[in-house]
């Protein structure tokens, strides 16, 4: 049970916004507690007036926090104490000497519960858990819940994650580069460590532990075997100490021939006697370092990445190896179905469930099947992945995207939440109506009861962590949601703007608009109607939908868009590809037919003439056109409403939104000119009237090159 208390009543009457005093660099997150002023912060500081609590590692974490955030939102720092008075907050685990005041029965190992309650006679606020670590989750919901305003003498919230493994994922080189990342460095310094441990490895715990994410894959899916010798296991035991009293462990992605490269074994052959008894020794050794050790993510035959195929073994030979290896120390294998092959001729987007449905009940009890959202590749948008639903006898965890390597990087304004949320509440009809994919990850669908959803991060060493500070309500979203998967976008943004920003609903309204409309914005300008895969080679940053020389027919941009002098989009319909043929029969019939699929994923499903009918009533020449200048449209409200904010916000993060909303509304008009000039090209229409041509001609838009675009392998 979830209950919300957000209480926006109370918001609208009491907090009173501090006037920014002095520029801000992001580094705080949603952290900052800024002063809240009036009504709103005299009732922080009633209710808080002495902290309760005893001192295990997590409960003074728990009481260090909360005497930040209420001395830095009242300017009153609430005493520590062992006596109950009224308006002390009382810390209560299963540690607790005092009676517990309020049962945890069902909170789980996470969860927490707070209620406004008389305890020894005095009203106080009692934060709950069944452990110090749920405590902890509940000491950040009650700053939370403090900060954006809710009624603090009448809290019964009692909250638990719906699924189970809440993780980010770096993409963090050993080499200090980040993969997909647009914030800078790796904050790992693995050269120094395990000897130096700055104060971001703690900073960065507090903000995931403020969300409730619950572990970190700290090295690159597309791992070096060097992460598992005896100096980086050193290395990785150092954090998991720091992450340990925050709730967070750490774990590991392998590279699958590692066995070969550290130790010269013959082969990697997950049947080898040989290959299955060096991991077993390896996992040992993790663990006597890292005895919470939380397991594997692997990334095997996929672009380039060795795996158990190389030996005409099965992805589920490979897991089932690895994950006996950990299996006694309690830990588990996330095994990445985010594959397709060079030989392959078949539709890209069918590859993953062509190779894993098959496998589908083979798995041993502690693996997880890690599904990217969508069958292709964090696109702006895609239709979910047909493997939610198809794989009943197997638990498969959700992998989204948060560094936004497909989304305008670290500059567009482009919140996630509206895509979490949209791929979360996509009904697969597996087993009826109502079978959501958050159904399928929490679980509750088929009764699995190891449950996870991953994140990769868009987290660097930049001051601001997320190269932007919009990029850092990402973050804040996917934790959020990956707690509880019913949360809507916009109760996620209005929290985190109120946080980031101010309280002042005049300052949370217009943020709030900003973000929600900006995800579609983005897809507007970028890739309508089902459009998808039209960006530049490599770098992944601009458009190019013209590409059509590179060796795999997978990587052309014209593979997917298919636009000739007829139409556009790809047929994978029964007649097409036969995609549609992955989903549940209910919804493959919806999706054959054009007029019964989304128009949002018409083109990703479809081949149509350029003369078909939108619901609109014009074609779809002229609706694709009217989708590229409603995004650049979009992208300009964005800057004329941040303008309006100038008085709000404090002078450098005002700064910095507005100099990339102006980066932002330049690509926008770049990735439209140059996808209507390369349309046009091919269909030979006339714009409609009043759209304006491009820019420049087709052949500038091709001749522009960024060799230093970051966040490329190199
Ligand atoms: C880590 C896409 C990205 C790659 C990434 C890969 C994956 O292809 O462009 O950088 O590699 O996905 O998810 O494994």
């Amino acid at each position: 049970m979830v209950p919300r208390l957000f209480c926006w009543m109370i918001a609208s009457t009491m907090l009173v916004a501090t006037p920014p005093v002095m520029a801000e660099d992001g580094y705080d997150l949603w952290l900052r507690d800024a002063r809240i002023e009036g009504a709103a912060g005299q009732q922080i500081a009633a209710h808080a007036r002495t902290i309760v609590s005893l001192n295990s590692p997590s409960l003074a974490i728990a009481r260090q926090e909360l005497q930040r955030g209420i001395g830095g939102t009242t300017g009153a720092l609430p005493a520590l104490s062992d006596m109950i008075q009224q308006g002390s907050l009382l810390l209560q685990s299963a540690t607790s000497t005092r009676a517990m005041a309020v049962s945890t029965e069902g909170l789980g190992p996470d969860g927490y519960a707070i209620r406004s309650m008389n305890v020894e006679g005095k009203p106080v606020t009692v934060i709950a858990g069944a452990t110090d670590i749920g405590v902890l989750h509940g000491a950040y919901a009650w700053l939370r819940l403090a900060e954006t305003g809710a009624a603090l003498d009448r809290l019964d919230v009692r909250s638990t994650p719906r699924i189970g493994l809440r993780l980010l994922n770096h993409w963090d080189n050993l080499d200090g580069t980040v993969e997909r990342g647009y914030a800078g460095q790796s904050i790992w310094d693995w050269w120094r460590l395990p000897d130096y441990k700055g104060p971001r490895y703690t900073d960065y715990a507090r903000a995931n532990a403020s969300l409730g994410i619950n572990g970190t894959v700290l090295n690159n899916v597309n791992a070096k075997a060097d992460s598992l010798t005896a100096a980086y296991i050193a290395k990785a035991a150092a954090l998991a100490d720091l992450f340990r009293p925050y709730g967070i462990k750490v774990y590991l992605s392998v590279k699958w021939t590692a066995p070969m490269e550290l130790d010269g074994l013959k082969s990697a052959d997950p049947l080898d006697p040989a290959v299955a008894a060096w991991w077993k020794t390896k996992a040992d050794e993790i663990y006597k370092a890292i005895p919470d050790f939380g397991g594997f993510l692997v990334k095997a035959n996929s672009e380039g990445q060795p795996g158990p195929q190389d030996y005409k073994r099965t992805h589920a030979d490979g897991a089932n190896m690895l994950a006996a290896a950990v299996k006694p120390h309690g830990g588990i294998v996330m095994w990445r179905a985010f594959v397709y092959a060079h030989d392959n001729p078949d539709d890209r987007a069918k590859q993953a469930y062509s190779d894993f449905k098959p496998l589908d009940g083979q798995f041993a009890d502690n693996v997880i099947v890690q599904v990217k959202n969508g069958a292709i590749d964090f696109q702006p948008r895609e239709p979910f992945h047909p493997l939610f639903g198809a794989m009943p006898k197997t638990p498969l965890m959700m992998e989204y995207q948060i560094t936004k390597e497909y989304l305008g990087q670290s500059t567009h304004l482009t919140y996630l939440g509206p895509l979490f949320e949209e791929v979360l509440k996509s009904d697969t009809l597996a087993r009826g109506k109502g079978s959501t994919v958050a159904k399928v990850i929490d679980g509750s669908l088929e009764g699995h009861r190891l449950t996870g959803i991953a994140g990769v991060a868009n987290i660097g060493v930049d001051r601001d962590w997320s190269g932007s500070i919009f990029n850092q309500a990402d973050w804040y979203a996917f934790g959020r949601m990956a707690w509880d998967p019913d949360l809507t976008a916009e109760a996620v943004a209005r929290e985190w703007a109120a946080q980031t920003f101010s309280p002042d609903p005049k300052v949370v309204a217009p943020i709030v608009a900003m973000m929600m409309g900006s995800r579609e914005a983005a897809v507007d300008y970028m890739t309508p109607l089902g459009l998808a895969h039209i960006m530049g080679t490599g770098h992944h940053y601009g458009p190019a939908p013209w590409v059509s020389e590179l060796a795999r027919p997978e990587w052309n941009p014209v593979y997917y868009h298919k636009a000739d002098r007829q139409g556009i989009g790809f047929d994978r319909t029964k007649t097409g590809s036969n995609a549609t043929g992955q989903y549940a029969p209910a919804l493959a019939k919806l999706l054959d037919n054009p007029k019964t699929t989304p128009e949002r994923d018409l083109l990703w499903f479809h081949h149509l003439p350029w003369d078909y009918r939108l619901a609109s009533g014009e074609t779809l020449w002229d609706g694709l056109i009217h989708h590229y200048d409603r995004g650049v449209e979009a992208v300009a409200a964005m800057q004329r409403d941040w303008a309006a904010l100038k008085p709000q916000v404090d002078a450098e993060r005002f700064a910095q939104v507005e100099a990339f909303l102006a980066i932002q509304h330049r690509e926008a008009l770049w990735w439209r000119d140059a996808c209507i000039a390369y349309f046009q090209s091919v269909s030979g229409r006339p714009l409609p009237a009043g759209s304006a041509a491009p820019a420049h001609p087709l052949d500038w838009y091709k001749a522009q090159s960024f060799p230093y675009a970051p966040g490329h392998p190199k």
